[in-house]
C-alpha cells in the first residue's frame, strides 16, 4: 500500500490535517515531515522542501503515493523576508511537482485568498479574475497556481488545490499570516481579557474554521478527477466578517473583553485582500458546504481553547 506524506506537517493546517488522515487511513500510513528534529513515536521525516534529493529519497524508500504540500511561508512572514518566501514557496512547490510527475503522485497544495490584489473585485470575486497581488506572497501564490495548472495539463499530475481563506483553530497557532489575529484575539481574550489587534476594526475578511478546511481538502482529494474543472486553484469560501464583528461575537460570551487597536503594516495587506469570495465553481464540481458560521465559530473556539489553556496552566511547575 502507498503512503501519504505531508510537509510542513507541524503547521496550524498541518497538525490537524495529519490527525485527520491518520484517523482516515491509519497512524503508520500518513508520514509527517518538517524541517526540526522531531522526536516522534509516529512516522517523520526530516525534510527541507528546497532539497529535491532528498524529497526523492523520501519518496522511495517510505513509498509514497500522495504528497499534502503544506510547507510555505505566509504573507506577514514573507514581507519580512521575500527571498525565503520565493525560495520556499516556488522551489518547493516545483520539486514536489517534478517529483509527483516522475512518480505519479497525488498532490495537494493550499494557495490562498493573497492571489488576488487591489485590482480584484473585493466582493463576491469570482473564480477567475484579475490577480495582481501586492505581496511576495501572492506573488508565489499565482506562480503556484500556473505552475499547478501547466504540470495537471502538460504531464498529466493529479495536483489540486483551494485558495484558503484565513483559517481560525486552536490546535496549532497559525505562523505569520495577515489573518493570525482571527487565532490571537481568543487566547488573549480568555488569558487577558484584552487584545490589541494590528488590524482596524472594520477590516472584513473571508475566513473558516479549522473542521470545515480538513473537509474541504478531504473533500476535495476524495473527488473523481473527472469532476476536478481547475487545476489551478479553487476559490473556496465559508464565512466573512469584521474584526468588530468578532470582537461582539466574543463579547456575547465574555462581556467585558475589550480590543484596542494598532494598526501596522500587515493593514495595507490586509486592506489589498477581497472581503468575500465566490466559490460556486467548488460547489458544483466536488459538492463544497460549509458548516460553520461566526457564532458557531466563536462558542466552539472560546469552549476548546479555555479547557486547552486551563489543561496547560495546571501542568506549569509551580515556582518558588
Ligand atoms: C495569511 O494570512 O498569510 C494566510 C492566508 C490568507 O493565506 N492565512
Amino acid at each position: 500500500m502507498k503512503t501519504i506524506l505531508v510537509t510542513g506537517s507541524s503547521g496550524q493546517v498541518g497538525s490537524d490535517l495529519v490527525a485527520a488522515l491518520r484517523k482516515q487511513h491509519g497512524a503508520m500510513e500518513v508520514i509527517e515531515s518538517g524541517r526540526e528534529v522531531a522526536e516522534q513515536l509516529l512516522p517523520y521525516e526530516m525534510l527541507d522542501v528546497t532539497d529535491s534529493q532528498r524529497l526523492g529519497e523520501i519518496i522511495e524508500q517510505d513509498r509514497v503515493g500522495t504528497i499534502y504540500h503544506l510547507a510555505g511561508i505566509l504573507s506577514a512572514k514573507g514581507e519580512r523576508n521575500p527571498h525565503l518566501c520565493w525560495n520556499v514557496n516556488v522551489n518547493g512547490l516545483r520539486n514536489v511537482l517534478e517529483a509527483a510527475k516522475f512518480y505519479q503522485l497525488q498532490v495537494f497544495w493550499p494557495s490562498s485568498i493573497a492571489v488576488f490584489g487591489a485590482n480584484t473585485p473585493k466582493v463576491n470575486t469570482p473564480q477567475t479574475t484579475i490577480k495582481e497581488p501586492s505581496t511576495i506572497y501572492g506573488i508565489t501564490k499565482v506562480t503556484g497556481e500556473l505552475l499547478c495548472q501547466y504540470y495537471a495539463h502538460r504531464f498529466g499530475v493529479d495536483i489540486r488545490s483551494l485558495r484558503l481563506p484565513g483559517i481560525i483553530s486552536y490546535n496549532t497557532p497559525p505562523g505569520g499570516g495577515t489573518t493570525d489575529f482571527a487565532v490571537e484575539i481568543f487566547s488573549e481574550a480568555i488569558k487577558k481579557g484584552s487584545y490589541t489587534c494590528f488590524v482596524r476594526p472594520e477590516t472584513c475578511l473571508p475566513m473558516m474554521y479549522m473542521p470545515d478546511a480538513i473537509k474541504a481538502i478531504l473533500d476535495l482529494m476524495r473527488a473523481e478527477p473527472a469532476a476536478i474543472t481547475v487545476r489551478s486553484s479553487y476559490n473556496l469560501a465559508a464565512v466573512s466578517f469584521s474584526v468588530a464583528e468578532l470582537v461582539a461575537e466574543i463579547q456575547k460570551h465574555l462581556p467585558d473583553f475589550i480590543c484596542h487597536y494598532q494598526p501596522d503594516f500587515r493593514q495595507a495587506i490586509a486592506d489589498s485582500w477581497p472581503s468575500v469570495i465566490d466559490d460556486t465553481q467548488a460547489r458544483i464540481d466536488w459538492g463544497w458546504q460549509h458548516s460553520y458560521d461566526l457564532p458557531a465559530i466563536v462558542a466552539d473556539m472560546l469552549e476548546h481553547l479555555s479547557r486547552k489553556l486551563a489543561k496547560e496552566e495546571a501542568l506549569q511547575p509551580i515556582s518558588s
